[in-house]
């Protein structure tokens, strides 16, 4: 079995039309969930960086499908996130229409969906699931900021998915860019995803 340690990462580039999309017959995972909920910031924590992806504490960061190459093994996607109230509706309904041609587009391997392990999830949040159901792709669920948790918190929270039907079948795994173990139990999980 291949093992991808994330050490090593080289921007690709950064699309915002469909034809600015990479070929590469490299394996693709995207990084999908709401703005604001940590997605960029989780790419950083994994390469053990603060730069390799841009992070604000305001929502709508990034905006453009930012492809980097990790490990020369593989292709990982920042993408914009959804549900960010004040971007207008007609961005907002390009956005819906330019990623929903992305993932349609591409074959991915792997996505990892995120959501703030702090709040409720959302319509947006189950369609995005339905979707990968429906399509067979593979998804990885992460709840993300498990650090502005209590003890008893991080376990309503992983209660409150456990019991969402949308979920089922996708085990969580708590996450936080302020602690390492939770790195080392999602690079083991993204390679045994796409290797085994
Ligand atoms: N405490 C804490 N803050 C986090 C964690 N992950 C992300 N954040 C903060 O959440 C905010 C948003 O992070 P981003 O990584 O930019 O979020 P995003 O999902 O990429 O947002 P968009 O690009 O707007 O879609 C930043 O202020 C981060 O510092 C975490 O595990 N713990
Ligand atoms: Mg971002």
């Amino acid at each position: 079995m291949k093992n991808i340690p994330f050490k090593k990462s080289v921007f690709l580039t950064s699309a915002l039309k469909t034809e600015e999309l990479p070929e590469s017959s490299l394996p693709e995972i995207a990084i999908v969930g709401r703005s604001n909920v940590g997605k960029s910031s989780l790419i950083n924590h994994l390469l053990r960086s603060k730069a390799v992806a841009k992070v604000s504490s305001r929502p709508g960061k990034t905006e453009r499908i930012n492809y980097f190459i990790i490990d020369d093994a593989l292709l990982l996607v920042d993408l914009p996130g959804y549900g960010y109230a004040k971007t207008s509706k007609s961005v907002q309904e390009e956005w819906g229409v330019w990623i929903d041609q992305y993932l349609h587009g591409r074959k991915l391997r792997l996505i990892l969906f995120l959501l703030d392990s702090r709040r409720e999830i959302t319509d947006e949040d189950r369609q995005f699931i339905e979707w990968a159901i429906h399509t067979e792709t593979p998804l990885l669920l992460i709840l993300t900021k498990g650090d502005k948790l209590t003890q008893k918190e991080r376990h309503a929270s992983i209660k409150r998915i456990e019991n969402e039907k949308t979920l089922r079948g996708f085990p969580p795994l708590l996450y936080s860019i302020k602690e390492g173990k939770c790195r080392e139990a999602l690079i083991h999980a993204v390679n045994r995803m796409l290797w085994d």
